[in-house]
């Protein structure tokens, strides 16, 4: 059998999450147009007949301008970069390899692990404009492998998977049948409020929003969730609870609906926003934002 552990690792927005997501045939980790979508290290564990291999999701490495960027960047480089079999180097192949592809490019020059560089969102282009997208590439870095996939409509992703499974050692199954994942079902059901957030708002709501399950609990055909979406600006709750709460009912009808297939339990959801100052919380939220050590 083969095992490994594969990270995905590119620029923001570029298709990391959605890969994993389309590897898994599952929606693990949230995906929105928003740079940044992804903040926590997101392991997914794939199985079929012949294979387990866990795939890393990891935050965008980018330029960064405020502390979150930097903490983003950290977790990226420490978790995608090492301890990993295969590197996954995803690039949207749309809009062509740009300087911040090559920054991290030059941070994979010290990597010994075989790297791929996987052409992502070929759906949105030409097939024409491939080649030279791959003729380019190989003049920047000694790439085992080169594949142009979609990630959103599943094109070609088996063909990475199969490919992917030759560059694995053999070794026994390093989790047991129908584990999926390292993050808690709690820290999942708060991203999806998150993700409907970042996707109905896009950039009015920034980076500075958080969720957290405050309360959860289980009954037989029936889960209970409440969810808290902190804030740092009195304006910003304002927005997020929309005219008459409708945004923030919105918000909440299209979390619960994918909470209820996650689950499959119906879910009855609560959600609620505050600003930090109104919070009992403040630390928890400041280390989550880079604004203060975690000791
Ligand atoms: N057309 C098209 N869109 C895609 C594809 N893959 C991802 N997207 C879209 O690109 C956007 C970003 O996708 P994500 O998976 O969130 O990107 P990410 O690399 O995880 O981004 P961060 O978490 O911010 O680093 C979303 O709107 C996706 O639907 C693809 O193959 N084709
Ligand atoms: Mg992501």
């Amino acid at each position: 059998m083969k095992v490994g552990f594969v990270s995905l690792v590119g620029r923001p927005n570029v298709g990391k999450s959605t890969l994993l997501n389309s590897l898994l045939h599952f929606h693990l980790a949230i995906t929105s147009p928003v740079a940044s979508t992804t903040r926590n290290v997101i392991q997914g564990i794939y199985e079929d007949e012949d294979a387990q291999i866990v795939f890393v999701d990891t935050p965008g490495i980018h330029k960064p301008n405020h502390k979150l960027g930097s903490l983003l960047n950290k977790k990226a480089y420490q978790n995608g970069l090492d301890g990993v079999d295969v590197i996954l180097f995803l690039v949207d192949a749309s809009k062509g390899i740009g300087k911040g592809d090559q920054f991290i490019l030059q941070k994979l020059k010290a990597s010994e692990v075989p790297v791929f560089l996987i052409l992502n969102k070929i759906d949105q282009m030409k097939k024409e404009k491939i080649l030279p997208i791959i003729q380019e590439a190989k003049d920047l870095y000694p790439f085992k492998e080169v594949i142009p996939i979609s990630a959103l409509k599943k094109e070609n992703t088996n063909t990475l998977l199969k490919v992917l499974k030759e560059y694995l050692p053999d070794g026994e199954k390093m989790y047991q049948d129908g584990e999926l994942t390292n993050v808690t079902t709690k820290f999942i059901m708060a991203e999806l409020v998150r993700e409907k957030l970042l996707e109905r708002l896009r950039d009015e709501v920034p980076h500075s929003v958080t969720c957290y399950v405050e309360d959860y609990e289980e009954e037989e055909n029936l889960v209970h969730i409440q969810v808290l979406i902190v804030v740092d600006r009195a304006h910003l709750k304002k927005i997020i609870i929309g005219k008459n709460g409708s945004m923030l009912k919105e918000v909440g009808c299209l979390a619960r609906k994918d909470m209820e297939h996650f689950l499959g339990k119906k879910v009855f959801l609560k959600t609620y926003v505050k600003t930090i100052e109104n919070w009992r919380d403040e630390e928890k939220y400041l280390i989550e934002l880079g604004l203060k050590e975690d000791e």
